[in-house]
């Protein structure tokens, strides 16, 4: 059965979606925003208290764009649910803040990671190297489709921690938003006004990650992104007790160019850009547990909060 404690496949998180809109038509919108290599819808949840134009702060949220990294469509669900259907509970981030939730930016790797190999990363492109027109390829992987997205970004592209091995998992593309699901996240931000926050959630390791990735130059208001991701770490440890360390990409994990994170603050100029890293350390890594659905939704969810009432105040 279709529970909190379990992972869902594509459709069934689509139908979820569709349950939301129909619940709560007045506060969810459902925006299809383009399609996938494989076809399949790119949705966008909105959550607003003012249908028409709103002079609101919005933050946006995605999930999935890794399609082995199950934990974070769950969570970006979990949230959903928090929202609307305990919309009495959290009212305050409701009415104050506009949401952009995208729970699956890869559903083709995430689909993929459910039919055909767990540990898949990238996107599904088939990749059209003009010289192999017609070549009978030995099996499926050998063609070495698909693409890093979060290498895809048309940010200081393709420079440091991105490959451009079409077989690597970190490949950056043939060219910049070369993908269906980048292009469409992108060309969806650019149009909304009013973006104060920008969240990107992974796994694993428990690291809330700050501009800048592609290098280790410090972002020039490092120490406010500092200061709200601190306080939203502090909160999400008073869940559950779990320990996040905070910092750029360089400093704690590697150098990485293209990704969305930078993008989002340095094309977007969304001030508070994150990267979201969650659960576990490496003890289940990407097989997380079903059973840790709803604690990590719970103190993501609480650390999320944090980032929602800092920019209701405006600054
Ligand atoms: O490498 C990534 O894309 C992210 N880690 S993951 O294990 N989920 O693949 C980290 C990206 C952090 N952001 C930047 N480095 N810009
Ligand atoms: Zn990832």
């Amino acid at each position: 059965p279709l529970t909190w404690a379990r992972y869902h496949r594509a459709k069934d998180i689509d139908a979820y979606l569709e349950y939301l809109a129909a619940l709560e038509p007045k506060l969810v919108s459902l925006i299809t925003i383009g399609k996938s290599s494989e076809g399949r819808p790119l949705k966008v949840v909105k959550i607003s208290t003012n249908k028409k134009r709103s002079e609101k702060p919005g933050i946006w949220i995605d999930a999935g764009m890794h399609g082995r990294e199950w934990i974070a469509p769950a969570v970006a669900l979990f949230m959903l649910k928090q929202l609307v259907e305990n919309y009495s509970t959290n009212r305050a981030v409701v009415d104050s803040v506009d949401w952009y939730i995208m729970p699956l930016a890869n559903p083709d790797g995430y689909e993929y990671t459910h039919n055909t190999d767990r540990f898949w990363r990238k996107s599904r492109s088939k990749k059209n190297r003009p010289h192999e027109m017609g070549r009978i390829f030995w099996d499926e992987d050998e063609r070495c489709g698909g693409v890093d997205l979060n290498r895809n970004f048309d940010f200081h592209w393709g420079e440091a921690g991105a490959s451009d091995n079409a077989c690597g998992p970190t490949y950056a593309g043939p060219r910049p938003f070369s993908e269906p699901e980048t292009k469409a996240i992108a060309d969806f931000i650019l149009e909304q006004e009013g973006l104060k926050a920008y969240l990107t959630l992974h796994s694993y390791s428990q690291m809330w990650l700050l501009p800048w990735g592609y290098t280790r130059q410090i972002a020039k208001d490092h120490d406010d992104l500092m200061y709200v991701g601190r306080r939203a770490i502090e909160a999400l440890q008073k869940v559950h007790g779990t320990i996040y360390k905070i910092g750029s990409s360089p400093s704690l994990l590697y150098p990485t160019s293209g990704s969305s994170d930078d993008w989002a603050k340095g094309r977007a100029g969304i001030k508070y850009s994150y990267t979201v890293e969650l659960r576990d350390r490496g003890t289940y890594g990407f097989l997380l547990p079903g059973s840790q659905i709803v604690p990590t939704g719970r103190e993501t969810f609480a650390a999320v909060k944090v980032i929602a009432k800092h920019i209701a105040k405006g600054t």
